[in-house]
């Protein structure tokens, strides 16, 4: 299996790369926001519990978090590997997807670190809100909390995986197609 983090802060094109990568990797795609985002519209307990923290702004409980990353692991036993993305976001999700990956006899590969400075995620983030009607992205207060929340929780998940020389940062700047043309370098000399 061949798995990679994609990482960065809110808006810096995880999700945005995450689609195209997948298609040219044939990866399986694990996207907590995404996951979060369908219960909440499924109005499930899961979902009504974490609307609260993401329309703050703020992270979502770990322990959620691990428990839907778990599930998607053994419900896709064939895969050729993953692509997570936007997870892990602590330290404790960066352990316990380790962990879990061990039991499958996998690990990560590399972690490619999207770097975007803070003044154009906030505009990449309004400008969604426009469109996308997502209420974390809707206020500019509740997106620089996102940011925060990045800087103080996040953050220091990359030095977790730089231990391992396992991170590789990149500019996170640029059209979509220059940015995905140098991650799938990076992935390339991988693989
Ligand atoms: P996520 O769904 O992960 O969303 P995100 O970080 O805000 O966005 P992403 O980085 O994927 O967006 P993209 O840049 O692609 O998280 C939402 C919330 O869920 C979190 O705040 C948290 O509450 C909760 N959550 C999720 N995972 C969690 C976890 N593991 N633990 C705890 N809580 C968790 O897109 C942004 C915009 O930029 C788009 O409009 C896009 O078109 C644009 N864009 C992309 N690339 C661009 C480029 N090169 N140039 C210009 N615009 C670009």
């Amino acid at each position: 299996m061949f798995n990679i983090i994609l990482f960065g802060p809110p808006g810096s094109g995880k999700g945005t790369q995450s689609q195209k990568l997948i298609d040219k990797y044939d990866l399986k795609h694990l996207s907590t926001g995404d996951l979060l985002r369908s219960e909440i519209a499924g109005q499930t307990p899961l979902g009504i519990e974490a609307k609260n923290f993401m329309d703050k702004g703020q992270l979502v409980p770990d322990a959620v978090v691990i428990g839907m990353i778990s599930t998607a692991l053994e419900t896709n036993p064939n895969v050729a590997g993953f692509l997570f993305d936007g997870f892990p976001r602590t330290a404790a999700q960066a352990e316990a997807l380790d962990k879990l990956l061990q039991l499958k006899k996998t690990s990560i590969a590399v972690m490619l670190a999207l770097d975007v400075s803070e003044d154009e995620l906030v505009k990449r983030l309004l400008n969604r809100g426009q469109s996308s009607g997502r209420s974390d992205d809707t206020d500019e207060i509740i997106i620089r909390n996102r940011i925060e929340e990045y800087e103080s929780k996040t953050k220091a998940v990359a030095d977790y995986y730089a231990e391992f020389n396992k991170v590789v940062h990149l500019k996170g700047e640029g059209t979509i197609s220059e940015i995905f043309d140098s991650l799938c370098a990076e992935i390339d000399k991988r693989k």
